[in-house]
Parts: C-alpha cells; structure tokens; sequence
C-alpha cells in the first residue's frame, strides 16, 4: 500500500512524519475520512468543503486546490488498485519549534492514506449498538467548535474510553446544556411517531456528510425530519434509534443506558433508510 505524503508516494512502512510536526506536538491540523464505493469518491466535494472550512477556522492555508486534492485522492486510489476503500486525508500544521506558535511551521503536509475499515461486526449491525451515556461532554462551542474534524480527537477518546468502561462500543455525548450531542465518532438520530428527529448542528456536533445524506433520503421518501434540541427523555423513549457516519454507515442503537429503545431491534424507518442508502453506494 502506497501512502501519499504532501506530492510524494512512500511504503506504507516509510511513509513518516517528522516529531516537530504540530499535527503530532499539539493535534494541529485537520482531517477527513471519506469512502470510496465501486470506484467513485462517496461525497467527495462535501468532504472537502469541510475540511477547507475546518483549515479555515483554524488559520491553516492547505497548500493545493480543492481540485489538486481530488485529483491526488484519486491517483492515490489507482496507484494502490482500490475501488472500495476509506481514504484518510490528514492537512498537519507542518514542521515547527517546540512552542505553539504556527507562525514558525513550513509548509503544512498533506496526506492521504487508503485502507478499509471496519468499526464493529456484521453481528453488531444485526442486533443493534449499545450506549452509555459519558459523563465527558461534546467540547464546547466556543473552545473548540466541534464542526472543525481536527487532529485533536482527545474529547472523543475520552467518551470512548468512559463508554468502554461502561462495557458498551459508543459514547453518547451531551453538549453543555446538557442536550444530546452525538455519539464519538457518529451522529445520532431518533423515530418518533414517524417522525425522524436529529440534533441541530448548532447543538455542537460534526456536520456529518452521512447525516446529510440520511435527511436526504428520509425526505425523498417522504418521512418527516426534524432538526431539533433532543434530551435524553427523548432517546430513551424513542421508538427508533440509529447512528450515522462514514466508517459505520448505518447503524441501528439496541440500548441507551441499559434501556431498550423501542422494540430493540432494527426499526422499520431505520431499516429502510438503511436500504436507500445501500442501493445509493452500491448501485
Ligand atoms: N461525529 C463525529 C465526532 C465524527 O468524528 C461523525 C460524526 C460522522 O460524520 P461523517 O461525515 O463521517 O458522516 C464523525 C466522523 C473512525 C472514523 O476512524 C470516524 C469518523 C469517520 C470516519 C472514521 O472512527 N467520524
């Protein structure tokens, strides 16, 4: 496997970065993961809009176009024969000093690794996630806007962590009001009544390109969507449950807290959005 290291091609087992880069010094820098299915890039243009607007906020000029980073996610994909893969693309701060300041980083490095992924087992997607709710909450807004996928994941390793504790694979993280967030590395969203229900992005949470994709779907068959504030209330007494993103893809939530959602199984909404977006990546 050939990884893509700022214009040059390395082993995967020489393809490094120097200690003095701020990406691995202070988690400087932004990434995406993105999923290439049959040969096309799933959202490309969405991803990268993302990470643009990421580097952006955080003062960090990637040094290609969006259209040069597309073009090097492609050729990376044909250099290593790929058709369905996940591609990680990671922009650093670059190499700088043992201070904060990036004024004293070069340039900043770009990479783009592909590999496949696989978060839990065919059996998990069956019988549905188990949650814990950490006592970690989403970071905040005004510390550290959780719309920016940057390096630093700590705040979400620690709900992992929690949730692991807890004996179950995801964290459902609270935002600062105490409203649900999120999940560590997946977006949440509820049935009620027919009515398919998820948080706001101005809850603190990843824009997610999956989520975008699922309301999508959800309104194209005719199911009403809300982007509303929800509670805890609301996920224990949801008749559905299920989790979005691009490494899970769909995934349906069995238990919050010990509570069964709904009948805790896969629901009939979460089943066939589940469907639609097989038949929209694997047409
Ligand atoms: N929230 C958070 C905090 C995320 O990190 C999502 C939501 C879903 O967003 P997308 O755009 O993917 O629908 C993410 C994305 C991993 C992994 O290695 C995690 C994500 C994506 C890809 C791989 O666990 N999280």
């Amino acid at each position: 496997m050939k990884v893509y290291i700022s214009g040059k091609f390395y082993d995967k087992a020489d393809a490094k970065i120097s200690v003095y880069d701020h990406g691995l010094l202070y988690g400087d820098g932004v990434f995406e993961g993105i999923r290439c299915y049959s040969g096309k890039v799933f959202k490309l243009d969405e991803h990268l809009d993302r990470l643009y607007d990421g580097a952006r906020h955080i003062h960090l000029e990637i040094p290609l176009s969006k259209q040069a980073f597309a073009e090097a996610i492609h050729e990376t994909l044909r250099i290593n024969g790929l058709k369905d893969a996940y591609i990680r693309a990671v922009v650093t701060r670059g190499i700088g000093t043992l201070g904060l300041d990036p004024r004293k980083c070069g340039k900043p490095e770009v990479i783009i690794i592909t590999d496949s992924i696989q978060l839990y087992s065919p059996e998990t997607y069956e019988k549905g996630l188990e949650l814990a709710t950490v006592a970690t909450i989403r970071n905040h807004p005004a510390a550290l806007d959780p719309r920016i996928k940057s390096l630093n994941y700590l705040n979400n390793i620690l709900a992992r962590i929690e949730a692991t504790l807890c004996g179950c694979e995801e964290a459902l993280m609270l935002n600062h009001k105490g409203e649900v967030a999120e999940c560590s590395g997946d977006n949440i969203f509820i049935v009620k009544q027919g009515v398919l229900k998820t948080p706001p992005p101005d809850a603190g949470i990843l824009k997610g390109i999956t989520r975008g994709v699922v309301i999508d779907l959800a309104r194209q068959a005719g199911i009403p969507v809300q982007e509303v504030p929800l509670t805890r209330h609301d996920i224990y007494a949801a008749d559905e449950c299920f989790l979005t993103g691009t490494a899970a893809e769909i995934i349906a939530v069995s238990k919050v807290d010990g509570r069964v959602i709904g009948s805790g199984k896969q629901g009939p909404i979460t089943k066939l959005l589940h469907q639609r977006f097989h038949e929209l990546t694997r047409q």
